[in-house]
């Protein structure tokens, strides 16, 4: 049971307590962007082995003036989970030379991640006006209505790939509810490759994805007073082909109890036992035309790099 009276419990604890008493065990991947999270996440983005983020920016810079031309006239960009808006600028450039005026909408949870945006973007493209939006889009898209004129949206990163399929599905079909027909939803896919690739991606030598991992115990132990031995678990990336993903789990060196405070809760953590913290979907190009046309989108292009290993999707309402 959880002491509701106690106001310091955070709104995760309920799914926490489900996940880490149940079988198999699982933790909810959003606990891993906490500040040093988040920071690690960012350290992750530039490691050799993580191809997505630099194959995704190439793809960018290479077709942004495509991008811009197939997806419209009189753009006014929406960046879901923006963040710093580190990808966004060549799109945005390569519209600036389109059109007279640039709206840029980036929305992220964090105010922080946004004050760098709009530094960024003013800083790169001084001709794009730039309007944040502080949004948590477990409470849904609606903010989407109050931008107005023809909406390029824009989801970035794989981030698709943290949800699953049926999850994706409803995410974008909530987020199609909002446009009006004619905007369009350019959509980042990680795409299926050899697990030669994927597996050291989610698994690299130096540790910094494995760090990421257990930062989501540290936080267990911060926010709800665990008492997790990061020592005792080790970090597990493995491709399940059956169902297009890289898993990563936590998985326990010897059999402990671990006790949650704050959850008045403690479990037995048996040797061996994993901790499914994550699942990262890899996509076909047939996977995504069906994703996007279940959601209510239409895929009018794809484009791709040399290797076929990332892909950004066009998809119209
Ligand atoms: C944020 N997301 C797209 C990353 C991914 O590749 O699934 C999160 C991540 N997990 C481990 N490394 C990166």
């Amino acid at each position: 049971m959880i002491a509701r009276e106690t106001a310091a419990i955070p709104s995760f604890a309920r799914e926490v307590e489900e996940g880490i008493s149940g079988f198999p065990k699982t933790l909810p991947c959003k606990l891993f962007y906490d500040a040093t999270g988040s920071e690690l996440f960012e350290e992750i983005t530039r490691l050799p082995e993580y191809y997505l983020t630099r194959t995704e920016l190439a793809i960018l810079e290479e077709h942004a003036a495509e991008m811009v031309r197939a997806a419209g006239q009189n753009l006014t960009v929406v960046e879901l989970g923006a963040g710093t808006a580190a990808k966004t600028c060549s799109l945005l450039r390569a519209l600036t030379r389109r059109q007279m005026r640039v709206s840029f909408f980036p929305v992220d949870i964090s105010p922080a991640a946004l004050g760098e945006a709009r530094e960024r973007v003013s800083a790169e493209c001084p001709n794009v006006s730039v309007r944040p939006v502080v949004a948590d889009f477990a409470e849904g898209f609606g903010f989407l209505r109050d931008i107005r004129g023809r909406k390029l949206v824009l989801y970035l990163g794989s981030s698709i790939g943290n949800f699953d399929p049926e999850s994706a599905v409803k995410m974008l079909s909530q987020v199609r509810r909002e446009l009006a027909a004619g905007d369009a939803l350019l959509l980042g896919t990680d795409m299926v490759k050899n697990p030669s690739i994927l597996v050291p991606a989610y698994d690299d030598t130096q540790g910094v994805t494995a760090e990421f991992n257990k930062n989501v115990l540290r936080r267990l132990n911060r926010d709800l007073q665990a008492d997790f031995d990061l020592d005792a678990f080790r970090h597990v990336a493995l491709w399940n082909p059956i169902r297009s993903r890289m898993e990563i789990y936590l998985e326990r060196l010897r059999t402990q109890m671990v006790t949650l405070r704050l959850l008045q809760l403690t479990v037995r953590i048996h040797v061996g036992e994993r901790i499914h913290t994550e699942n990262s979907y890899k996509y076909t190009l047939p996977m995504a035309h069906e994703m996007l046309r279940d959601a209510g989108f239409n895929l009018e292009r794809s484009w791709f790099d040399e290797c076929k290993w990332f892909g950004l999707h066009l998809g119209r309402v």
